[in-house]
């Protein structure tokens, strides 16, 4: 898959075009489970309008940033994970593993999660 195919994906699931497991929606925001979780509780957050990554988007429009963080809380009450606990990432680039070229936040919880690492 090209990596335009991959960005262009996020806004087909925004869309309803493909399938996606969606946890909750607003106007700027769109929250699905990632299709290969890595914890119990696993769910992406994505603004509507496409940014290539959290720093351009906080370049761009610091409060469609402050959203995605609002729905990852939102996500993290829908899943009954705010008093265990959970972690927000972004990763950013090559050397973080980012595939998806449509900034995206990871939402993890739901059990006791490693410690970051290689
Ligand atoms: P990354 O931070 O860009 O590496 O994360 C991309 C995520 O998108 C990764 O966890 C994939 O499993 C996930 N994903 C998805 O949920 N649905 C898809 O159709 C595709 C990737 I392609």
């Amino acid at each position: 898959m090209s990596e335009t195919d991959a960005d262009t994906l996020f806004e087909r699931i925004i869309a309803g075009e493909i399938p996606a497991d969606v946890v909750y929606q607003d106007d700027t925001t769109f929250a699905f489970r990632d299709i290969r979780p890595q914890a119990r509780v696993h769910v992406l957050v994505v603004p509507k309008k496409r940014y290539r990554n959290v720093a351009e988007l906080a370049a761009g429009d610091p409060r469609l940033l402050a959203d995605v963080v609002a729905t990852a809380r939102k996500v993290a009450e829908l899943e009954g994970i705010v008093e265990s606990g959970y972690r927000v990432v972004f990763n950013t680039d090559s050397d973080a593993g980012q595939t998806v070229f449509h900034v995206h936040a990871h939402v993890l919880g739901g059990e006791p999660l490693g410690l970051f690492g290689t």
